[in-house]
């Protein structure tokens, strides 16, 4: 019955461009966390999240609780999990991607497990992890063009490949050089760096570039409630949807009553719990799920129904990250019939990779479900020990956009919500 021997956490780091946001800028690596559960019938699943120490500590003490269990017990596995984690509250402390709480810890510790076993129940049947959950809606998953402000390299470092984009003309060529190179057929602005005048005016350079395009901002929640209805006034007909403008599921409410634009969240709906709230305030027309912190896909595919009981939109949020990340939300895209819109990718901001080339490629901006069992790739083990290598002697341990973006700019404070 594919029982679990070993399960094995690698942090991982990997050479990240200086994308800017809200919270500040990225560092020069990005850390994930690589998941082997290795079973006694030979099979490897696979999984992959957040790399940041404390997720790492937490990974690592759910590891050897695993042992023994079949990858077919994914209830077994949560519950084992949910009794590691409890007591333990996750954070976010760039707030990125809402607040913690003690199940978005439970959620986001199981789900790269859930996954890893879905890899090794497909690898072991011979069917792809798209067939375990219930088949594909779609054989080809869409993917935005997901847009940066970026300086043109990291402070100190030669300009990297992807070159600067601080004003609408650099916004605009980054999004020529995306669409040119994926395809994509979906554009999406990560705003809240600029004051928000000055990321209108590149939206409405990216609608004469892209007449075509659906258009998507997200300033991250930098914005006041009165200045999310100006924006969603001015991007009235021009924006698919306006995402996370102000913080909370109640200000998100306040704009979403005087604007037509939909609003769409990543961070105001981040758990199960928040949903009822949610819906009784008519706060968001979109949500943006994850699988890393909504609980694998299993449980998204749970949440989908949910939004489709409510009349909510189902689009997929993403936070930087690798192959193994990609397939399965490639998987669970394919596998979701409501999750109607481009999903949110920073795969293309990615140099590195620790899965064999192949398997996972964008063709006229979607990718195709990989063909092999299981999430349909391999691991590629020098590069994992590259990365692994990178990870430590790069001296990062956690993400942490605010305090780098300080080091170029000592008085940098984040514009939560005062914009
Ligand atoms: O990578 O800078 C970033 C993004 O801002 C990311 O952290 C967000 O979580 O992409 C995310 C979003 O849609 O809010
Ligand atoms: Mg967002």
């Amino acid at each position: 019955m594919t029982i679990i021997r070993d399960v094995v956490v690698t942090p991982v780091a990997f050479r990240d461009p200086p994308l800017l946001n809200a919270a500040g800028v990225h560092q020069p690596y990005a850390l994930r966390s690589v998941i082997q559960v290795v079973c006694d019938d030979g099979v490897v699943g696979l999984g992959e999240t957040y790399g940041d120490d404390s997720v790492l500590a937490r990974l690592r003490a759910i590891a050897p609780t695993l042992v023994g269990r079949s990858v077919f017990d994914l209830n077994g596995i949560r519950a084992t999990v949910e009794a590691v984690v409890s007591g333990v509250a996750a954070r976010d402390p760039d707030r990125l991607t809402g607040e913690a709480s003690q199940s978005r810890a439970v959620l986001s510790a199981y789900a790269p497990f859930e996954v890893a076993c879905l890899d090794a129940q497909g690898k072991a049947l011979g069917v792809r992890v798209v067939d375990l959950l219930g088949g594909p809606a779609r054989d080809t998953v869409p993917f935005a063009a997901y847009l940066f402000y970026k300086w043109g390299g990291h402070p100190g470092e030669p300009p990297d490949a992807f070159g600067p984009a601080l004003d609408p003309d650099g916004v605009v060529a980054q999004a020529r050089a995306m669409v040119e190179r994926y395809g994509f057929r979906s554009i999406k602005l990560k705003g809240g760096v600029f004051p928000p005048e000055q990321e209108v005016t590149a939206i409405r350079a990216l609608r004469k570039a892209f007449p075509d395009h659906p258009l998507r901002l997200d300033p991250n929640a930098a914005w006041t409630v009165e200045t999310s209805r100006w924006v969603a006034a001015e991007l009235d007909g021009v924006l698919e949807y306006l995402e996370d403008p102000t913080p909370g599921i109640a200000g998100m409410a306040d704009v979403a009553r005087t604007t037509r634009v939909p609003l769409a969240t990543n961070m105001c709906v981040v758990a199960f719990e928040h949903l009822p709230e949610a819906v009784k305030r008519d706060a968001i027309d979109v949500l943006l799920c994850d699988h890393h912190y909504w609980g694998g896909l299993r449980l998204c595919q749970a949440l989908a129904t949910m939004c489709q009981t409510f009349g909510i939109g189902l689009s997929m949020h993403s936070n930087t990250h690798l192959g193994i990340s990609l397939a399965a939300m490639v998987h669970l895209a394919a596998a979701t019939p409501a999750l109607a819109y481009a999903c949110d990718t920073h795969y293309p901001w990615t140099v590195d990779d620790v899965v064999q080339p192949g398997a996972l490629r964008f063709v006229d901006g979607s990718v195709p479900v990989p063909e092999g069992p299981g999430l349909g790739v391999e691991l590629d083990h020098d590069a994992l020990a590259h990365l692994h290598d990178t990870y430590l002697r790069c001296g990062i341990r956690r993400r942490d956009d605010a305090g780098y973006m300080r080091t170029v700019r000592p008085d940098f404070a984040p514009p939560r919500g005062s914009w």
